[in-house]
């Protein structure tokens, strides 16, 4: 096992949900966590609760993956004992409607669009040449069912999660002998503020997505994220599909109520 230990971890989308239990999963691990996403006062909260919970190093900051700018200047610019990055968490994302095509809001296919599969590529671009340099580094994708199925009303959310995939594994063979490995961990239903996003925020709605039924939660996955950081260096986890017990695929699930 790999241990964790001053491990340098950049994980977008920390702010919520899956991002920031896998930031807390880290920092439990000792590992030095660089936190960004968009809702700064989300972040240091996180930050606090990280020192004083782990008592670990922890670095928030504000960062629109879909900024192309600004995600190099943040990346370029860290202050120096945090440049070089071990682990990437490419997390950021979100579902927008759940409407069939041909009638859906065009404004919320360019935000998926623009934040899980042009946010990932920006990002990834930007902290992959250290690791290469380096010779050692993790990139941990976190895709989705979605990504291997297809489900009506879901369209561009499903296509930005098969571009997670495939980019997962183009990105896998251009690492190749380099040190540098390349895992995707894929979700089913995770209670988070997910379909409160993806509805808009219609709490109701929301919360139906998961009645009748236990989902996973954010620290599930971050478990699974852990799984993949800590295999030894000559073993990687190409791909974990994580289900709740309840669901068998992204259109099967059961439920009590
Ligand atoms: P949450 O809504 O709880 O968290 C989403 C996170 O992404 C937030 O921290 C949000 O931060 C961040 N984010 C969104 N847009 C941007 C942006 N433009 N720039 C930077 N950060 C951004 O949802 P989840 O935790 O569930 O989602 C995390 C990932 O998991 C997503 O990629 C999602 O597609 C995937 N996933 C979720 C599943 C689920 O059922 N919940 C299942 C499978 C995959 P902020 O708003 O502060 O910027
Ligand atoms: C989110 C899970 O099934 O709503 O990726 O697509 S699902």
């Amino acid at each position: 096992m790999t241990s964790l230990k001053n491990k340098i971890v950049f994980i977008t989308g920390a702010s919520s949900g899956i991002g920031k239990a896998t930031a807390l999963a880290f920092a439990k691990e000792g590992a030095k966590t660089i936190i960004t996403a968009r809702r700064i006062e989300r972040l240091e909260e996180l930050a606090a609760e990280i020192k004083n919970k782990c008592n670990s190093e922890v670095l928030p900051l504000k960062l629109d993956v879909r900024n192309k700018e600004e995600v190099k200047n943040i990346i370029e610019n860290l202050p120096k004992e945090w440049s070089e990055i071990d682990i990437l968490i490419n997390n950021a994302g979100l579902g927008r409607g759940l409407n069939k095509l041909y009638e859906d809001d065009i404004d919320g296919w360019e935000e998926m669009i623009d934040t899980n599969i042009k946010g990932l590529l920006y990002v990834t671009r930007n902290i992959v040449p250290g690791m290469v340099k380096r010779g050692n580094g993790h990139v941990i994708n976190i895709g989705s069912i979605a990504g291997h199925e297809a489900y009506g009303g879901g369209s561009v959310y499903c296509a930005t999660k098969h571009a997670v995939a495939a980019i997962t594994r183009s990105l896998r063979i251009d690492l190749l002998g380099t040190g540098v490995r390349v895992s995707t961990v894929d979700p089913g239903m995770v209670e988070t503020e997910f379909s409160i996003v993806r509805f808009y925020g219609d709490e109701e709605r929301a919360k139906n997505v998961y009645k009748g039924l236990t989902p996973l939660t954010g620290e599930d996955v971050a478990d699974a994220v852990i799984f993949c950081a800590t295999r030894p260096p000559h073993a990687n986890i190409n791909e974990m599909i994580i289900m709740p017990s309840a669901q068998a695929n992204a259109f099967i699930a059961y439920r009590t109520e």
